[in-house]
């Protein structure tokens, strides 16, 4: 008899899980605001050639900043919580506003990456397209996998869409080692870590995704998920923001400096 009852009624989320997602996404808006302000103010602070870097970087954690908001009110509108309990309220959970979200802040992420290096025009628009391409492809391929029910069409959605994550995190190492080769030596090791912090956090994405294959289910794997894909955005996003910031004004330093010498 309990038997037929526990599996008839959906796992209910704890509350634990209720408020720890909620939190989490409360934080992280006001964190992609505060950062979006802080990078577009931090723009009058660099040379020209590296402000659109970083009203790019603040443009993607604007983006997301609104799109936290929005999963907010749908996190907000899914749960009824009350007296310690949590219940569905019937309307559903809206991933696709994180999904929306990466389709434009992901291409940008790439683009603000390659703009702060500084290469020439044609290296900088053949380099942006082919990494924004291959971003908005990825993004496009796992949407599929992340609202079907079945793991089997997960995993096939996911793998879909590593083709083109293959390539970019191929780009990252081969394609730009040589630009960032080219980069004054002060800058080299910062880039670096620019680089590997891109890498780390965006590989975090598809090992979240694989919460249901690690025998995750209901409440508890969309727990994991929003809060893994939550992590991973502050890192991919106000990290990398910050990240770019700083190189931005070592370089401005760093060209300033020779102009005054030259002059002198
Ligand atoms: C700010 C948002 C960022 C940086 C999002 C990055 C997202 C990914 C790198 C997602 C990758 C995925 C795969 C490689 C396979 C499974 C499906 C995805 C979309 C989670």
């Amino acid at each position: 008899m309990e038997a037929v009852a526990t599996e008839a009624v959906p796992e209910a989320m704890s509350a634990f899980q209720y408020l720890l997602v909620y939190n989490s996404i409360s934080f992280t808006f006001a964190a992609m605001a505060a950062a979006t302000i802080f990078l577009w103010f931090g723009r009058s602070e660099v040379a020209p050639p590296y402000r659109t870097a970083l009203v790019i970087s603040g443009l993607v954690t604007a983006i997301a900043a609104y799109h936290y908001f929005r999963i907010f009110q749908s996190w907000e509108a899914a749960f009824l919580f009350e007296n310690g309990i949590v219940s569905n309220t019937g309307y559903a959970f809206n991933d696709a506003y994180r999904y929306v979200d990466w389709l434009l802040t992901v291409p940008l992420l790439l683009i603000e990456l390659v703009l702060v290096m500084r290469l020439s025009r044609e290296e900088t628009v053949s380099k942006a397209t082919r990494l924004g391409v291959a971003a908005a492809l990825m993004v496009i391929l796992g949407y599929p996998g992340e609202i079907a029910d079945s793991n089997g069409t997960r995993a096939l959605w996911g793998f879909l869409s590593t083709i083109p994550f293959a390539y970019i995190v191929y780009e990252l190492f081969s394609g730009l080692s040589r630009a960032i080769e080219t980069q004054p030596p002060q800058v080299r090791s910062l880039l670096k870590q620019a680089r590997l912090l891109t890498f780390a956090s965006w590989g975090f994405y598809p090992i979240v995704y694989m919460a249901p294959f690690a025998g995750l289910d209901g409440p508890t794997a969309n727990t994991t998920i929003q809060i893994g894909y939550t992590i991973a955005d502050l890192v991919a996003k106000v990290g990398l923001g910050i990240l770019i910031y700083i190189i931005a004004i070592r370089k401005s330093e760093i060209e300033m400096g020779k102009t005054t010498t030259a002059q002198a």
